[in-house]
């Protein structure tokens, strides 16, 4: 028998400098390089780098110091068989990310910043094109719709149009509803519950839920390494909802999750 499909599962790898650790960057890189084996073997489809946080309030990072956190890592990962992704709002930390071997733009931004469009064009890579209210640093201050899902949605075919009309191919485009940026708990539901909307215009759909907030909001203000069953729960119904990639901090628990719920559901 041939096992189910299943979504792919994309492990996160965070390289931002550790505050118990004045070792500098190159024990960061090494950590993160380190870490980064540990998701491929619990399972990781995909990695996914990061060099700048984009959390709630989180501060923007100069591409100097983005770039020494993430090219190393690339470089160190690039050899594993596992395709790379670069979580970058910059146009140069994403053409070095390539060079390096990243083959995946992963954009919270969805490719609004200068040049962006065209650098993914020439560079010919996969893009993630993600929705986003606001910016990060203030993104949850207020967040306000009239029709959440109505205009995510818009917002990710507009995104998606400029994409193809720069010359970035129909089937590299990835798109991202953007769970956590610029939505309140009744956002990102009404967003998961309308997945399956989302999934039907084609494009693919990357989704990220791992241990963010609205599941504390659910659960006693549960802190971020306590939300794993909610991240979990959100994982599946994703999973059945059509997304082809899940990103996730929990990489082993994740797979066998999505591995026995496409086990019950069986080959349609
Ligand atoms: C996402 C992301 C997400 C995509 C982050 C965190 C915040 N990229 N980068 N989708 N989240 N495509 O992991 O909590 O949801 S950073």
């Amino acid at each position: 028998m041939t096992p189910p499909a299943r979504p792919l599962v994309m492990g996160i790898v965070n390289v931002t400098p550790d505050s118990f650790s004045d070792g500098g960057e190159h024990l960061d890189a090494a950590r993160a390089i380190a870490h980064g084996h540990a998701l491929i073997a619990a399972g990781a489809d995909w990695l996914d780098i990061g060099g700048e946080s984009t959390r709630p309030g989180a501060e923007p990072v100069s591409e100097a110091d983005e770039l020494a956190r993430v090219i190393p890592v690339i470089e160190g990962l690039a050899d594993t068989g596992i395709p790379l992704s670069i979580d970058t709002m910059k146009p140069g930390v994403a053409r070095a990310a390539m060079r390096a071997g990243a083959s995946l733009w992963n954009d919270v931004f969805a490719l609004r910043a200068d040049g962006a469009l065209a650098a993914a064009a020439e560079l010919g890579c996969r893009v993630c094109l993600m929705h986003m209210q606001g910016r990060p640093q203030t993104m949850q201050a207020n967040p306000a719709y009239d029709d959440v899902v109505g205009e995510v949605e818009a917002f990710l075919l507009q995104r998606a149009d400029a994409a193809m009309a720069a010359g970035i191919a129909r089937e590299r485009i990835w798109l991202d509803p953007g769970i956590g940026f610029g939505k309140t708990v009744d956002h990102n539901l009404a967003l998961m519950r309308s997945l399956p909307r989302l999934a039907g215009h084609g494009f693919p759909i990357l989704f990220g839920a791992s241990r963010k907030r609205f599941i504390a909001a659910l659960d006693a203000d549960a802190p971020a390494d306590k939300r794993l069953g909610g991240s979990i729960a959100a994982a599946l119904h994703a999973a059945r909802s059509g997304a082809g990639m899940i990103r996730v901090h929990d990489v082993r628990e994740t797979v066998q999750a999505l591995t026995v719920e496409a086990a019950i559901q069986g080959e349609s």
